[in-house]
Formats: C-alpha cells, sequence, structure tokens
C-alpha cells in the first residue's frame, strides 16, 4: 500500500453537525433520548467527544436560529465551541420556520418575505466574518404545493436578486454553498429542487458560489456520483452533506443503506485529486437526524464509515482502470472497482488512527470513556433541575 492512500485520509475532514446531537423525529412526532443535548454548549461538548474519539472532526457546523440566542454576541458561540477544541463551520441561515416564509423566502411573491430572508441572510454572512467562519450553508424550503399557484419564472427571478444580495455581503475569504433538494415541504414544484439548478444560481452570481450535494436529495436512483463528476470538472462542488436514505430524505447514518455508492462519489473525487494533483476544496459536513441510534454513537459510526469508505476508493488502481476503460473492457473496468471496494481496511485505518493517537477502534474507546453515562445522568438531572420536558426542547 502506497504512503500517498493512508495520507489521503488527511484530506477528509468531516463537520459535524450541531443539530444531529438533539433530539430530533419524524412529523409524527419524536422519540426523547436522556443524553440527548439541552443546549448549545452540550451540543459542543457531544461534539467535542466525537472529534477527540475519530481524530478527524474539528467544525461544528451551526444553525442559526437554534444555536446562537438573540442578542447574544456570537463570540461567546465561538469560545463554546473552541472550549472543546472545535471552531465554528458552516453557518446554516435558517430561512424556514418564520411565519412570514408560508409562502416561500427568496422565492416568496411576498416583498416583506423577501427583504426579511435577504436581511437574515446577510446577517448570518456578518455573523461568520465574527466566529471566522468561510462558510454560509444555504437551504430553502421555498417552493408550491398546486399547479398555478404562483409563477415559476418569477420565483426564479427573485431567488437571482436575492442570492445576488446575500452574495455580495461576503468577504473575500467567504462562500456561498447553495442545496438542492427534488421536494419537501413543497411537493408540486421547488425552488432549488436539483444540481442544476443550483449551478444556474452559482454560475450567475460568481466564483464564491457553489453547489452542495446532500446524498439524501436525490430521487431514487439519481446516478450521484455522475453529479459529483460534472460538477467537480467544472470546478462548481462545494461541499457535502452526507447522510445516507432508502425513500427521501431520510437522513439515516451514512452508508447504511447504499455504501458501495458512497465509495463510487469518493472513487470519483481520487480520480480528479490523480488528475491534478491535487484534492478538491470541498467542506465535508453531516446532515444526519435519525432519532432512534444514540447520537453520539451513530455520528462516530457516520465518521467511521466515511473514513472506511474513502479509503477502499483510494485503493481504486487508476492505472488499471484506466487500461480497462481505453481498450474497452467492462468487465475488468467494474472488477477495478469491486476489488477496491472489497478491500478490508480495518488494518489501515488503525495505522491510520495510530498515527494521530486516536484509538484503532472509535466506537469502542467512545463506550468505554464512560462518557455517555455521564451525560445521561447530567442531563437528567438538570432537566429535572429546571423542569424541562423534552417535548419544550426542539433542536
Ligand atoms: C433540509 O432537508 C436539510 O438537508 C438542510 O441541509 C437543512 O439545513 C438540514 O436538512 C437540517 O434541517
Ligand atoms: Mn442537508
Ligand atoms: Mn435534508
Amino acid at each position: 500500500m502506497s504512503n500517498s492512500v493512508l495520507s489521503s485520509l488527511d484530506a477528509l475532514k468531516i463537520e459535524l453537525p450541531s443539530w444531529g446531537f438533539a433530539d430530533t423525529g419524524t412529523r409524527f412526532g419524536k422519540f426523547f433520548q436522556a443524553a440527548s443535548a439541552i443546549d448549545t454548549a452540550d451540543k459542543f461538548a457531544d461534539a467535542g467527544m466525537v472529534n477527540k474519539i475519530t481524530g478527524c472532526c474539528p467544525t461544528v457546523a451551526v444553525h442559526v436560529l437554534w444555536d446562537f440566542q438573540k442578542g447574544q454576541d456570537p463570540k461567546e458561540v465561538a469560545a463554546a465551541a473552541e472550549k472543546h477544541g472545535l471552531k465554528i463551520g458552516s453557518i446554516n441561515p435558517n430561512l424556514f420556520q418564520d411565519q412570514l416564509y408560508k409562502t416561500g423566502s427568496f422565492g416568496s411573491a411576498d416583498p416583506a418575505a423577501r427583504s426579511a430572508a435577504v436581511q437574515h441572510g446577510v446577517e448570518c454572512t456578518e455573523l461568520g466574518k465574527v466566529v471566522e467562519s468561510n462558510t454560509i450553508t444555504y437551504w430553502f424550503a421555498d417552493g408550491t404545493n398546486y399547479p398555478g399557484q404562483d409563477d415559476i419564472r418569477a420565483r426564479k427571478r427573485r431567488f437571482e436578486a436575492c442570492l445576488k444580495s446575500c452574495y455580495e455581503a461576503l468577504s473575500p475569504s467567504q462562500k456561498m454553498l447553495v442545496e438542492y433538494k427534488p421536494f419537501e415541504p413543497a411537493f408540486y414544484q421547488t425552488d432549488i429542487a436539483d444540481w442544476g439548478m443550483s449551478y444556474v444560481m452559482c454560475k450567475k452570481l460568481g466564483p464564491q458560489a457553489k453547489v452542495l450535494v446532500d446524498t439524501g436529495h436525490h430521487y431514487q436512483s439519481q446516478n450521484i456520483e455522475q453529479i459529483v463528476a460534472w460538477l467537480l470538472d467544472e470546478e462548481m462542488l462545494g461541499g457535502f452533506h452526507f447522510n445516507d436514505r432508502r425513500y427521501a430524505d431520510d437522513d439515516l447514518t451514512l452508508g447504511s443503506i447504499d455504501p458501495y455508492q458512497i465509495f463510487r462519489i469518493f472513487s470519483e473525487i481520487h480520480g480528479y485529486a490523480a488528475e491534478t494533483g491535487e484534492y478538491p476544496e470541498i467542506d465535508y459536513m453531516i446532515d444526519q437526524s435519525h432519532n432512534l441510534k444514540p447520537k453520539i454513537e451513530a455520528m462516530i459510526q457516520t465518521v467511521t464509515t466515511a473514513q472506511e469508505l474513502w479509503l477502499k476508493a483510494a485503493l481504486v488502481d487508476r492505472e488499471a482502470l484506466h487500461k480497462a476503460q481505453i481498450s474497452g473492457n467492462i468487465v475488468d473496468a467494474e472488477a477495478v472497482l469491486k476489488k477496491a471496494f472489497n478491500t478490508d481496511v480495518t488494518a489501515m485505518l488503525a495505522e491510520w488512527r495510530e498515527s494521530k493517537g486516536v484509538a484503532a477502534d472509535p466506537l469502542a474507546a467512545y463506550r468505554e470513556s464512560g462518557y455517555a453515562e455521564e451525560i445521561e445522568a447530567d442531563r437528567t438531572r438538570r432537566r429535572k433541575e429546571a423542569g424541562i420536558t423534552q417535548e419544550s426542547s426542539y433542536a
């Protein structure tokens, strides 16, 4: 095994979502966990633990409405993260919970909704400057539910104008990522429904806007690695939201349903690096919020699965693949991928982890640490003392 295979893991820094440590559920209700985070400080403590155990998650993504209190100095939030050895990663504006956004944010026909949304986007950008975060991640719930509800082209143009105002607020070191999603909550037409729509918007904005691929945001059987390959080739891939899905935006842990797909996506990234000599500048972020697995274990599982599949994809014999491809040998070409996918990388991962001073088996190390029991007792006590019912502690 070459050193470059192992050192390719250094390029995979994974960002943890603050919201992945809190109680979550489905639209039918939530199932609560005694150890779930009560507040942002808890979320950072848990994310810090995942980083300590895995050695590869130095940043945490924040949702502005859920992690920053009104009137609070954002520097306090950054300091709370630093206490656990973390930096604030991507800033996620919230353009979907205010009553004003009933018919959308940037796409709404209501000028008051649009101007509130732009103001929020600009505020998030300013907040990013204060906490030294370079990524603003936009996801829009915008769309319509019935044919004829609104003018689709007018909505597109409203989006262009609002995104432009937010783009103009970026400092030279900041970037804007535009996430797409085919449906939910809108069920007839979603304004930024696929990678092409996101691409068109970003291209018009300028070089600091890039596409964000959430692995759960595609129709069944869509070829995600092809989307990734195209975006890489156009230098338009800005980041990922990692999760897995069986049906729609299920937000399950990565690789739980189809690890081969994640492997194929990673293989495209390694292919790009092999060709250009460097890994692309991509934000690798987790966006999962399953409600039954213990939060921290689920996060460690996703992180270690990502590393495992990344390493397997780095093992693809690119020379052999190229040879098979140009000679039209389809069977051998596929076999090159399968061989790498089927390689047991446990020992390699252990070697990399040892070199970083972390345990060879992060999940086992976490279970032995006693952290789960500690937070369960602490949070149960704090909830009791403060009279907090979990129903009232959303996100
Ligand atoms: C929307 O489904 C999404 O994927 C966006 O990234 C949000 O920021 C996130 O989930 C959490 O609601
Ligand atoms: Mn997402
Ligand atoms: Mn989603």
